[in-house]
């Protein structure tokens, strides 16, 4: 019984650590993606664009937070790293997830992976699928989605496309209209029919999310004679980069 006293103290600091480090919870955002709106074709020389708008927000219970790291020296780019926060403030931890690439069409950095975009024949999937360009992103505060969250500010947080830090609060949405670069699919020559319109958010679920399961959003769209209608699943966007 000589060494009892040190067990009792041992175990004593263990379940003080375990305290500690429960005290210290992390707040993890949640990416969600809205229908796609604005949907409309457009004529770009020989080619028939369907252009949309894509609104992603965040349901989380922390702020989705990116920030630029040292240069890749293997491909070039930027490392970006997910900053992770607990609930006192302090930073948990900080990921790789991905690159920030120089985006010539809309002059600043923007991340890369956050997208895709994916035009699907409603009925048989995979016969005639077309696909948008890879989908890069300035993550930022534009369109309020709500506010009565906890933790979501009054006010967007993250307001400008930095160059370094990038995010979404917490309550707020970042919507890309449906006139910019890249918010398009190639749709020359498609026959006429009904098709879905698929957004995924973080496609490659590089990012740390409270929920991995809501990342996906479905339009079902019809496209006849030069036009394009919604048929099913729709929503007004709001806001703009
Ligand atoms: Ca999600
Ligand atoms: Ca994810
Ligand atoms: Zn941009």
């Amino acid at each position: 019984m000589k060494y009892a006293p040190y067990v009792a103290l041992a175990s004593g600091l263990f379940i003080l650590s375990a305290v500690g480090l429960s005290a210290a919870t992390e707040v993890i955002p949640n990416l969600k993606a809205l229908p796609a709106s604005d949907i409309r074709l457009a004529q770009s020389g020989s080619s028939t664009l369907l252009r949309f708008s894509t609104t992603g927000w965040n349901d989380g219970v922390g702020p989705l937070e990116v920030f630029a790291g040292e240069i890749d020296r293997e491909n070039g780019k930027q490392n970006v790293y997910q900053r992770i926060y607990n609930t006192d403030g302090t930073v948990s931890r900080e990921p790789l997830v991905g690159s920030f690439i120089w985006h010539e069409a809309h002059n600043h950095f923007h991340f890369e992976d956050y997208a895709t975009y994916t035009l699907q024949l409603a009925g048989a999937p995979g016969a005639s699928d077309r696909f948008g360009q890879k989908t890069t992103f300035c993550i930022m505060d534009t369109t309020r989605m709500n506010t009565k969250l906890s933790g979501a500010p009054k006010r967007p947080v993250y307001d400008t496309c930095g160059s370094v830090v990038q995010g979404m609060s917490v309550g707020w949405g970042d919507t890309y209209g449906y006139q910019l670069a890249g918010q398009e699919i190639d749709v020359t020559g498609l026959a006429d029919g009904d098709y879905k319109l698929i957004i995924e958010l973080d496609p490659k679920d590089k990012l740390d999310e409270t929920n991995e399961g809501d990342n996906v959003s479905i339009i079902d769209i019809r496209i006849s004679n030069g036009t394009v209608s919604v048929i099913g699943g729709g929503s007004r966007g709001r806001g703009n980069h």
